[in-house]
């Protein structure tokens, strides 16, 4: 191995890497190489591959070539389109909505739960509205949890109610009265039409009505959330995609000792 290669190669990075100007790379610093997949409601002809690499300019990529298409049927194409990324973003100005909890794994979070709140915190989660999907909410409650990381009801100091999917706004509600929850845990996975951001508000309006907001941690998840959006919501924070019972925990543990402390 010859350090000096090394070198080179780092020097290469760093003269041709701007923080200001970033955009994808393929093999070689600022080719913007990317890949993009969609369906057109087209038959798969030549003018649709054509129709496909306009697009693909439109959506500011040069070079657009289309590597791959497929009739799904005689009215639907699926494509798949290479093009270099003319646009670029200014790292340096971004700013993001980030937790800052300290994650702690199931152990930590069952001794930090003992010494600073001396009981077990009732955890009451759903995946509501019309959404059936239930892996997202089951991931983080259920005992077995999920790649690895064990679910909420396997933390002795959680009470984990796992109420399932399609739960409706108000029954949500009420099981969270009868159980006296510290903490709420909402899924939503079904994006269609904003679906998920009309049921999400609804929620903290409910709550809100029944004067129960300020008493509960109310935390949104599922795969196209995030903490921003969650905030924007009136939710107290939101997980996404490689996320766990950890996660989450260690969030709502602080945030109870914080509010409680007030
Ligand atoms: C399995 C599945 C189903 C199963 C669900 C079975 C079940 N018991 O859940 C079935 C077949 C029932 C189904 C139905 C439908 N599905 Co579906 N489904 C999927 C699929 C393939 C996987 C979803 C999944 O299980 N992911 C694994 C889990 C672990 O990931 P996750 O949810 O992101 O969860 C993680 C994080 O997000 C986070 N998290 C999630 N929730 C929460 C909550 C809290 C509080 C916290 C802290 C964290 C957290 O933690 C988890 C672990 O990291 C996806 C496609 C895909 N590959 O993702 C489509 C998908 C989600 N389905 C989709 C659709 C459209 C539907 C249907 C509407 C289809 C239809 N027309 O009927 C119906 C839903 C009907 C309804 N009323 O809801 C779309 C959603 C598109 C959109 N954005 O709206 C997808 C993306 C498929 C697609 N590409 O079109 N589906």
């Amino acid at each position: 191995m010859s350090s000096g290669l090394y070198s080179t190669k780092a020097r290469d990075f760093c003269q041709t890497l701007d923080l200001t100007k970033v955009k994808p790379y393929g093999d070689t610093m600022n080719d913007g190489k990317v890949q993009v997949s969609f369906t057109l409601p087209i038959a798969d002809d030549e003018r649709a591959i054509e129709a496909a690499r306009q697009l693909g300019l439109k959506m500011g990529l040069s070079d657009v070539l289309v590597a791959h298409h497929e009739a799904l049927d005689k009215e639907f194409t699926f494509f798949v389109v290479y093009g270099n990324m003319t646009h670029t973003v200014d790292l340096t100005t971004i700013k993001v909505c980030t937790i800052d909890s300290q994650v702690l794994d199931m152990h930590g979070v069952d001794d930090f739960i003992k010494q600073n709140i001396g009981r077990k915190l009732v955890v009451v989660g759903a995946s509501t509205g019309t959404d059936a999907h239930t892996v997202g909410i089951d991931a983080i409650m259920n005992m077995k949890g999920y790649a690895g990381h064990y679910g909420l009801e396997r933390y002795e100091m959680i009470e984990a109610y796992n109420l399932g999917s399609q739960v409706a706004n108000e029954e949500f509600v009420k099981r969270a009265t009868e159980l006296k929850a510290d903490v709420l845990l909402v899924s939503q996975t079904v994006t269609q039409k904003d679906v998920h951001v009309s049921n999400l508000i609804e929620l903290v309006e409910l709550l809100e009505a029944s004067r129960l907001r300020d008493k509960v941690i109310l935390v949104a998840g599922g795969p196209r959330i995030n903490n921003e959006l969650a905030k924007e919501l009136g939710y107290d924070a939101g997980f996404g995609p490689g996320k766990f019972a950890e996660h989450v925990a260690s969030f709502f543990i602080e945030e109870f000792v914080r509010r409680h402390k007030k």
